[in-house]
């Protein structure tokens, strides 16, 4: 995977959130936010494009393709140096919470010298916002509501953000002449959802040229500490990594033991201890005579242990060490084992892509199937009617070939009483349907629970979309029995999705893990709303993974003759 797009599309991104923080023309930051969104989708790397060609970029002028240039073969952009020199941090992390725009942001910083979150939290409580202009008693309660909700997630990241930072900085390091390994560990070797700081692990007998080398990152903006083995930076984009260099000869030790979880580690210490060891981040002793049985790999530390090897995302202890121990790790799905993606959009609702080039991508990825899952006309601003959806269903025909089968569907919206776009005869004329809630979150438990079992039980739902409906940072999941949703999926044949969109990873990994123990299958789809957004599918098999799922409960992972008769309902658990 590369990451061009992305981090070119996050300096545009920048540029406007500091362009409009400053006061600039609004016409500029939408210019760059535009730009921002239509290189992220763009299927052709921008930085291996001349000016001509980034000009038929969507909402690239030649404006922004000269600082693409720049950014292509320099690495930097001037204008977006001297803006970062400009504001001040603090106002920057103000910028994060949502619905604080850039001017109230600016107006509580410059007013009451509000310069982090928890200051702005303070405030809140202290009944200072109300006093400023255009501000009143309401709005600072809502604020604070909004930084209730915001907190968890604050200061943290998606993982696809963390995942992208931390492999290009591993990037650099590995090749640093003396390193002999480099990985990340902590929450995102665990492929958790949401990732705090970022820890990185690097195998050299001599500490200083890696640590000369982080601290001259292109993404590394300072670097806070420096000890003899650990230096802590913070990037250009105000995240934290900290950088361990390890003695080859123990990496092995350090990798369990920053990896984590702390609950793990602490399970894993008192087996050793039980044994007469000790296990730290330096190896596996004995504590008889100090002699050490195993730091170099990990594999030799959970084997000395009596353990079979426990794969990162497992190790939270919820467990894994107990079936470790009783060789019963399940066999967890892999990004390798999808032979085909559910859940896709293309211009006819909201995508980017056209149909052709969807198919195009799903080709070149080797899939055997592809579903086109367009919105359906509830969803009422993306202008879907049955006439385009049938049309697009002769276009899907005529693009049929023996190597990528292709599947017409529809993503419906399900109504706050569990109805669906569509009579039951229109809907039974496609291939698969996903039906999922686009509104009115919030509900009752019970309504809730009956909305959903109504649209799972529907004879002609397959899969159920991003069920929770979260949005990590923004949006709480729904409030419902799952238990008894997935009781419904697992008797009607109906799929729960795992939904990759970095914001969504939906189902999470535990709710995956009771789904499945409640014999329902899952999906794990890309939800792609672009070409590029087909490779999420990595981040929903690590969340599947999470949540101990196996391949062969992976709709997905079927072949196309299993899936179909799945589709088709003549299905038997
Ligand atoms: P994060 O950064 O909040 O997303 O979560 P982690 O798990 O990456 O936590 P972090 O960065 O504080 O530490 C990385 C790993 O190092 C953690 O998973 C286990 C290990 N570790 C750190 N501090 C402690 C500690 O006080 N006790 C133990 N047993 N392990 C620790
Ligand atoms: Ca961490
Ligand atoms: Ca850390
Ligand atoms: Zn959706």
């Amino acid at each position: 995977m590369t990451r061009s797009n992305d981090e070119v599309a996050a300096r545009l991104s920048e540029m406007a959130e500091l362009l409009s923080i400053g006061g600039g023309d609004p016409y500029r930051v939408r210019a760059y936010e535009k730009a921002a969104r239509a290189v992220e989708s763009y299927p052709l790397e921008v930085d291996e494009l001349d000016a001509r060609a980034l000009d038929e970029i969507p909402a690239v002028g030649s404006h922004i393709a000269a600082k693409i240039l720049q950014l292509a073969s320099t690495g930097h952009l001037d204008e977006l140096d001297e803006l970062r020199a400009q504001v001040p941090a603090g106002l920057r992390s103000l910028l994060g919470v949502p619905g604080l725009g850039p001017k109230r942001a600016r107006q509580i910083y410059d007013e009451l010298h509000v310069t982090s979150l928890p200051e702005l939290a303070e405030a809140v409580r202290a009944e200072q916002l109300r006093h400023l202009k255009g501000w009143g008693d309401k709005s600072e309660a809502h604020l604070g509501e909004v930084l209730r909700q915001y907190r968890e997630a604050a200061g943290r990241m998606q993982l696809a953000t963390a995942l992208a930072l931390a492999e290009e900085l591993l990037g650099e390091l590995a090749s640093v002449p003396g390193v002999e390994r480099a990985t990340y560990a902590g929450s995102l070797r665990r492929r958790c959802e949401t990732i705090g700081d970022i820890d990185l692990l690097v195998a050299a007998v001599d500490p200083v040229p890696v640590m000369d080398a982080f601290a001259a990152c292109r993404l590394v903006a300072e670097v806070g500490a420096r000890g003899s083995t650990k230096s802590v930076a913070t990037t250009t984009t105000g995240v934290q990594v900290d950088l361990r260099v390890i003695p080859p000869e123990v990496f092995g030790a350090a990798l369990v033991y920053f990896t984590g979880s702390k609950a793990h580690g602490i399970h894993l210490r008192r087996i050793a201890q039980r044994r007469g060891f000790k296990l730290s981040e330096y190896g596996l002793e004995r504590v008889a005579d100090g002699s050490v049985l195993a730091s170099a790999t990990e594999e030799q530390i959970y084997a000395a242990l009596g353990l079979s090897y426990v794969p990162p995302p497992l190790r939270e202890d919820t467990g894994e060490i107990e079936a470790a121990a009783n060789g019963e790790l399940p066999e967890l799905v892999e990004v390798v084992d999808l032979r085909g993606d559910l859940h896709t959009h293309t211009t006819l609702s909201d995508g980017l892509a056209t149909l052709e080039e969807m198919v195009a991508a799903a080709r070149s990825r080797r899939y055997r199937y592809l579903g086109i899952t367009d919105h359906a006309p509830l969803l009422a601003m993306q202008r879907v009617t049955a006439e385009k959806v049938l049309d697009q269903r002769r276009a899907v025909e005529a693009l049929r070939r023996p190597d990528l089968e292709l599947l017409h569907g529809s993503e419906l919206n399900i109504q706050p009483d569990g109805s669906l776009d569509w009579d039951d005869d229109f809907l039974s004329g496609f291939d698969v349907l996903v039906a999922s809630v686009h509104s009115a979150f919030q509900m009752s438990r019970d309504d809730m629970t009956k909305r959903l079992i109504r649209a799972v039980e529907h004879p002609s739902v397959n899969i159920l979309g991003h069920p929770t409906g979260r949005s990590l940072g923004h949006r709480p999941a729904i409030e419902c029995d799952w238990e008894a949703v997935f009781d419904a999926a697992a008797r009607s044949g109906t799929a729960l999705e795992v939904n990759s969109f970095p914001d969504r990873l939906d189902l999470p990994g535990e709710l995956a893990r009771l789904a499945q123990q409640h014999g329902a299958v899952l999906a794990i789809s890309s939800d792609a709303h672009a070409t590029r957004h087909l490779d999420h599918v990595a981040l929903g098999a690590a969340t599947a993974q999470r949540g101990w799922v196996r391949p062969d409960s992976v709709i997905n992972t079927w072949p196309i003759g299993r899936l179909r008769r799945f589709l088709r309902k003549e299905w038997h658990p």
